[in-house]
């Protein structure tokens, strides 16, 4: 009896000392803890004053971290080795979430400031009612393209970018449901389509268009325009708004064959350890003060109507960037289209990417 309380008592402190030193590893490596708020985001995707302010305000760390697409962020994640307070998926990443039970529902009394959104951004089908998650940054995607370079020609639609004179011009955003996207709409098929002849089609008519593809890249492709290493991008909408504010010889369209409309909205992970800090940092990135001061750095349009006037009227009033939505032509979100349809997206795309120079 004794050697099996003895044999009790080491598994029990074996699993303490155990517990004690993965917190210890998770806090030198910044997870968790109630002294911080651990925030997983796209890069270059806030203004790190606000980071600095937000800590000022609350005496909670931030420990920030940063994702390039949605299947990377989902799958750290589910994963769960790397614990975080606050993420921001987008759109069908969000409704994928919601679907794995990766997601707490946030308390609506510790998020006064929703009510600055504006009501068209609340309430999407990816999120009835914003059980799960609040609006950060909304846009379109679409192509990035230099004037002078183009020799005047101007680009309307997504079948231009397949022109034999383009070749090596091209860079495109590293998504692949952008990608895949601009594909199936240049054959005018939606981009949720899930028919796979569809599909391969869409791919092999990528295939036509590598000869015009300098590089897939992810937030270089900023710099890379600005720096006229390429002539055309296609693009989310906020790249494209920093680029032509840094190089006003580039212009952006919404290609009139259909696009991407889409939505980041900030969420609580299921394994965050601080919840209390997660609500307070939602809420202050909603402060319409706020909320404009991330705008106008990051370049991306704001769903946040109050914050609208302490924007530069030329940035509001961009109907490029803060279109009337009925005006823009054919615009779908991206919808979840299960977990084997994303992956064979995923696999086209790769396939795609394979053949590059
Ligand atoms: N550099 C910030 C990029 C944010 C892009 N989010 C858009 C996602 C559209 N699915």
């Amino acid at each position: 009896m004794k050697r099996l309380v003895q044999g009790f008592a080491a598994i029990f402190i074996a699993a303490f000392a155990l517990m004690f030193m993965t917190q210890q590893l998770n806090e030198a490596e910044g997870y968790g803890g109630d002294k911080t708020v651990s925030v997983y985001n796209w890069g270059d995707y806030i203004d790190p004053a606000l980071i600095r302010k937000f800590e000022k305000e609350t005496g909670w760390k931030v420990i920030y971290e940063t994702f390039d697409s949605n299947e990377a962020m989902m799958a750290k994640i589910a994963q769960g080795g790397a614990t975080f307070d606050v993420a921001v998926p987008s759109d069908y990443a969000i409704s994928k979430m919601i679907e794995e039970n990766l997601l707490l529902p946030l308390d609506h009394n510790k998020l006064p400031n929703l009510k600055y959104i504006e009501p068209r951004f609340l309430d999407l089908s990816f999120d009835p009612h914003n059980r799960y998650s609040v609006p950060y940054f909304w846009g379109t995607v679409g192509i990035v393209y230099n004037r002078e370079m183009l020799g005047g020609k101007t680009i309307t639609d997504w079948n231009d970018l397949w022109d034999p004179s383009l070749r090596n011009q091209i860079l495109l955003v590293d998504g692949a449901r952008e990608v895949m996207g601009m594909a199936l709409n240049s054959l005018g098929y939606s981009l949720n389509d899930t028919n796979k002849h569809h599909l391969r089609e869409a791919k092999q008519k990528l295939d036509r268009l590598m000869p015009n593809v300098k590089a897939i890249v992810g937030d270089e492709i900023k710099l890379l325009l600005v720096n006229e290493e390429a002539a055309i991008g296609v693009v989310w909408s906020g790249d494209a708004a920093e680029i032509i504010a840094e190089n006003d010889k580039l212009d952006y369209v919404v290609p009139e064959e259909g696009s991407n409309l889409w939505f980041d909205n900030m969420v609580i992970p299921k394994t965050a350890k601080n919840i209390e800090g997660a609500h307070a940092f939602i809420n202050f990135m909603l402060d319409p003060k706020h909320a404009a001061q991330n705008a106008e750095y990051v370049g991306y349009s704001t769903p946040n109507k109050a914050a609208l006037r302490y924007l530069p009227k030329d940035i509001a009033n961009d109907q490029r960037f803060y279109p009337d939505l009925d005006s823009v032509g054919r615009l779908e979100v991206y919808e979840n289209l299960g977990k084997r349809m994303l992956a064979y997206y995923n696999e086209l795309f790769l396939e795609f990417k394979m053949h590059q120079k």
